[in-house]
């Protein structure tokens, strides 16, 4: 059974680290948001498809979730000596991996044949794919000016007040290849517990991605990140309230309701659930939050579950 999933970077890796271990990770397809990708030090750095490959490969920060584990920065502290930044934290052997790719990429390889490179080099056996193979920069338009996203996140600390999220040059975009091919194979899609405006925003927003959902909707499993009205991972919760979305599950269920059929929310969630079903969705109680490998392999047993359910609905 393949199953397809959307993909930002921390929380979304601790479901995908799940599902590769409760499935054939052969099956498995990840598209994964690219929007946060940076040019820093000349070096081309894509955040959320290291984060996922790394975590895949067990050798992520269990700390962070991000960056290698056991990690050192002294090319870094170097940097900084010759006054360039140092705000976004890259460590030494994280930069071999952005020197590879920015490599390939001056040679004239896509995006997608970076990520494959790296995928297969650290022996991830599950198709990472990135939205698109073209910039698609994520801006933030807040109270202290525009900001592209890691600026707002990780210098900025995400204080400033946001305004409007811009996907940079999108529709000039197209989907990476095998994106859609994934996305109508696939038995279900899991849209992972990401952000649903910065991280899973960005990749709807590629020509064809959004289309491709509304098709299959009734096979598209959201895992809600919201908990009792607060964010898992960063600071989605307070970007959402700035924005004028509702903060709880039922405010994801609303932005997701056009390409998503069932959401799994938190059981603190669960008296929710009848307004979510009202939008004509399915609303699934299942714990969320993922502490343990434990965790994470039950919430990816429960989607598999609903994925095979599925799939005998539609062969009845
Ligand atoms: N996040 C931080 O909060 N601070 C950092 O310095 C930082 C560095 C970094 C380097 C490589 C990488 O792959 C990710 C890194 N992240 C860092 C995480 C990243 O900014 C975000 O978590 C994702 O872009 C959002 O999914």
């Amino acid at each position: 059974m393949e199953i397809a999933a959307l993909a930002g970077g921390v929380g979304a890796s601790k479901l995908l680290l799940g599902l590769s271990r409760v499935m054939d990770p052969r099956e498995l397809s990840i598209v994964v948001n690219t929007g946060d990708d940076l040019l820093l030090h000349g070096l081309s750095i894509s955040p959320d498809l290291d984060i996922v490959t790394y975590t895949l490969a067990g050798l992520v920060n269990p700390d962070t979730g991000w960056g290698f584990r056991e990690e050192t920065f002294r090319a870094l502290e170097q940097l900084a000596l010759y006054g360039r930044p140092n705000w976004f934290h890259l460590g030494d052997r994280d930069l071999g991996t952005h020197i590879h790719r920015t490599a390939l990429l001056r040679e004239g390889a896509f995006l997608s044949e970076a990520a494959d490179s790296i995928r297969c080099a650290l022996g991830v056996a599950a198709k990472i794919l990135p939205m698109s193979d073209q910039a698609v920069p994520t801006l933030i338009e807040t109270d202290r000016g525009r900001l592209h996203f890691q600026e707002y996140l990780v210098r900025e600390r995400a204080e400033p007040t946001v305004r409007k999220i811009i996907f940079g040059g999108v529709e000039h975009s197209r989907p990476a290849p095998g994106v859609l091919e994934a996305l109508d194979r696939a038995a279900s899609i899991v849209i992972c517990p990401s952000n649903p405006l910065i991280s899973i925003g960005p990749i709807l927003a590629v020509p064809g991605v959004r289309d491709a959902l509304r098709r299959r909707r009734a096979r598209v499993i959201a895992v809600c990140p919201i908990v009792g009205g607060q964010s898992l991972k960063g600071p989605s919760d307070r970007m959402l309230a700035q924005l004028g979305f509702e903060v709880s599950a039922l405010g994801v269920a609303r932005i997701y309701r056009d390409v998503c059929a069932t959401l799994i929310l938190d059981p603190l969630d669960a008296p929710q659930a009848p307004a979510i079903e009202s939008l004509g969705m399915e609303a699934v109680v299942h714990p969320t939050v993922m502490r343990t490998l434990e965790d994470k392999e039950r919430l990816a047993a429960k989607i598999l579950e609903i994925a095979a359910q599925h799939n005998a609905g539609a062969a009845a």
